[in-house]
């Protein structure tokens, strides 16, 4: 049996269980938080979740996860099958989480949890998600109504996930708004928020 394990507020997590939902795999869920205790280290050897559990054998990484879940169900299709456009998807995701996702977690303590940022933090985060946004707009098809066009992919995913932390932390601390100057990404994550499988995974 498979079982996917994490928390709700994780937005790793929700990710991970919005894939598997969009691929209709059957799995369970258990409560898991990030730790460093030898029990959850066997899972997942950074501590963090989600991570996956197949019979006795862990799965950590949401990357990992998603490509696992692909493999066994390959219906309905997460990423394209076309060589290129599955390229130039997975390289939206890559900058999504690389250039978006964690370079907005350096400044996450102190958003959410009491911590400090230096201004010098939080000056080179500021820059850094400047790039970064410039990066996932090139990236992104002519037209929708998804990220990479016509097609939902696991990009959308990755994008609804990435932007409902980020620009939570870039107003928090830097009061600054990180889709202000990309219309077309905020009407696209508007799109993709509709998608029932986000429903399900906050559920
Ligand atoms: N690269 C990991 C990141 C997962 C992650 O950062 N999860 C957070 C919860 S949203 C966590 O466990 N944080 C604790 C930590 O980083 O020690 C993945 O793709 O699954």
């Amino acid at each position: 049996m498979i079982a996917l394990h994490g928390f709700s507020r994780s937005n790793y997590y929700r990710l991970a269980r919005a894939v598997l939902i969009e691929k209709g795999i059957d799995f369970d869920i258990v409560k898991a938080v990030p730790s460093s205790e030898p029990e959850l280290l066997a899972h997942s050897p950074m501590g963090r979740v989600p991570f996956l559990t197949v019979g006795d054998v862990s799965i950590s990484e949401t990357w990992a996860i998603i490509d696992y879940a692909e493999q066994i169900q390959p219906e309905p299709a997460l990423l394209p099958t076309e060589p290129l456009e599955r390229a130039k998807t997975i390289e939206l995701i890559r900058h999504l989480e690389l250039n978006i996702e964690l370079v907005a977690r350096r400044c996450l303590a102190a958003a959410f949890f009491g911590g400090n940022a230096s201004d010098e933090l939080v000056e080179s985060t500021r820059a850094d998600l400047k790039r970064g946004m410039k990066a996932v707009s090139t990236l992104l098809a002519p037209t929708g109504p998804f990220l990479r066009g016509k097609t939902f992919s696991t990009a959308d995913l990755y994008a609804h996930y990435t932007f409902i932390l980020a620009p939570g932390i870039c107003e928090k601390v830097m009061q600054f708004d990180l889709l202000a100057d990309y219309p077309i990404l905020r009407e696209r994550l508007a799109a993709i928020a509709e998608r029932p499988s986000i429903a399900a995974a906050e559920a």
